[in-house]
């Protein structure tokens, strides 16, 4: 008995130590345990609500391209040998052409546009379109240029802003005789960082013509702004990578890498649609390897979709480490994150066929549905053009100072170090002169910057608990960061920056 009651006072005082320890101690406990997940923002379902993407614009038939001819007004090709202008601030649209020779077949009829990259001075815009030469189905590469009436000259600037009087006139054939058929007409248009356009082509139903060298069918092909060879073109013709069943869809990450995506086969065997990186001269295997298959001197994928499942990807950009792409049959906004190498698809079934998009000026992106082509289910109101803040793509920090609430974006999954108020964009490797730096959010409302590693200097990091500071680190050398590196996308971040100094 009176040994119970010695172990009972001493398992009292025990407890009673222990509950004092909790209390004084509290906050470097919790730190231990602390799961960051948990700290660190909203997921993605909670933020997603209606003001994340808005319907600009209705009843339009077969949207394929759009691109933007300055902050406020937005072309859109129609498949059917439209072409529209939006103005974005009021939602209407302000000009109507119609390119007459487009023959709509099929897949084939008004499909990619672009602008030369000095439109503001050479007024150049490029069509890529199905037609009818000598009795044959082609597609077509012409160069028109658009300008504002001249007429307008002499109004004065309110009016001629008011009237936008639009006309396009053609210019010159940039690339003619690219094989056509009902189906696999490829048809995107593009200039790259290099400044030569871009054109991808479909195998236009014959398989055989992606192998073929001589041939332009089922290719990504490369010319000058005004149609002639670009001298380092791989085999002296316009081809620059060949093996492509159908690409609709390229774009260029960072650091200037150039990815496509393709449609895998089709018919009673289904899936194996494509994600590319594509470089010069080389072969992307169609028809002869598919999937995971390997051959000498053929590329396979970066990824693909597997057998049965059919993304069918009609168009591609890239955006903060990923790449975005539209599905038609798979209708979905797809997100490849090309550094976690995860694939995930957005709006599944939400709008249906998706087709185009584009990143536009203003930081948002545009997409349209394609409903109307014969394939789909048409919705009220299709098709359509729906205006999408890319941030809810990605996860957030949520930071609140002095009464005022600050959200950060992150592109890949928190981190432990992403507890504390450290941003850090990476870059897909580490070139120069590329942005490899850092930012630092101080509680003494200090933004720092360090934009090269070879000025880094040992820090104070900060940690966040419920918006509140609840620890402190030090981060000795840039050595250690290397592994802890997040992703954040530069727009937010300069916000941020704007309002803290
Ligand atoms: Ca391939």
């Amino acid at each position: 008995m009176k040994y119970f009651k010695y172990f009972f006072n001493l398992l009292l005082t025990l407890i009673i130590f222990a509950f004092f320890i909790l209390l004084i101690f509290n906050s470097q406990i919790k730190k231990l345990f602390f799961k960051p997940q948990e700290i660190i923002g909203q997921k993605l379902e909670q933020l997603k609500n209606d003001s994340d993407f808005e319907i600009i614009l209705e009843n339009l038939e077969i949207p394929w391209s759009i691109i933007f001819l300055n902050q406020n007004e937005i072309l859109i090709t129609e498949r059917l040998g439209k072409i529209k202008i939006l103005e974005l601030k009021d939602k209407k649209l302000v000009k109507e052409f119609k390119i007459t020779q487009v023959k709509h077949i099929g897949e084939g009829g008004l499909l990619g546009t672009t602008l030369h990259p000095n439109f503001k001075e050479n007024n150049f815009i490029y069509f890529y379109y199905t037609t009818e030469k000598s009795g044959n189905l082609i597609n077509r590469v012409e160069r028109y240029t658009l300008k504002i009436n001249a007429d307008l000259r002499r109004l004065n600037a309110d009016l001629r802003r008011q009237d936008k009087n639009y006309y396009l006139t053609k210019d010159k054939i940039i690339l003619d005789d690219i094989p056509a058929g009902r189906f696999h007409n490829g048809g995107r248009i593009k200039f790259g960082p290099d400044g030569y356009l871009y054109i991808t082509t479909g195998d236009a139903g014959n398989s055989e013509n992606s192998q073929n060298i001589n041939s332009l069918a089922g290719k990504i092909l490369r010319l000058k702004d005004d149609g002639s060879i670009p001298k380092d073109n791989p085999f002296k013709n316009a081809i620059f990578a060949y093996g492509i069943r159908n690409s609709q869809g390229i774009t260029w990450d960072d650091e200037g890498n150039l990815w496509s995506i393709d449609h895998g086969r089709s018919g009673i065997q289904t899936g194996l649609d494509e994600i590319n990186l594509i470089q010069k001269g080389k072969n992307y295997g169609w028809p002869v390897i598919q999937g995971n298959e390997r051959m000498k001197e053929m590329e396979s994928p970066v990824i693909h979709s597997e057998p049965n499942i059919t993304w069918a990807p009609a168009d591609l950009i890239y955006y903060n480490n990923s790449l975005f792409f539209t599905g038609l049959r798979g209708e979905g906004l797809y997100q490849y994150d090309l550094i976690n190498k995860k694939l995930k698809v957005n709006f599944f079934q939400k709008f249906g066929r998706l087709r185009a998009i584009t990143l536009g000026p203003d930081g948002y992106f545009y997409i349209s549905t394609s409903n109307r082509d014969g394939r789909g289910y048409q919705r009220k109101g299709d098709d359509k053009i729906i205006k999408i803040n890319p941030e809810i793509f990605f996860d957030f920090i949520n930071y609140n100072l002095e009464g005022k609430n600050y959200k950060l974006l992150i592109a890949n999954e928190p981190l432990e170090w992403s507890r504390g108020l450290m941003f850090v964009k990476k870059t897909l490797n580490n070139k120069e002169n590329k942005f490899d730096g850092m930012i630092f959010i101080f509680p003494d409302k200090q933004t720092r910057s360090f934009w090269n590693k070879n000025t880094f200097v040992d820090l104070d990091i900060y940690w966040l608990d419920d918006n509140k500071i609840v620890g402190k680190d030090f981060l000795p050398s840039i050595e250690k960061t290397k592994e802890i590196y997040t992703l954040i996308s530069p727009a937010p971040v300069n916000k941020v920056i704007e309002i803290i100094k």
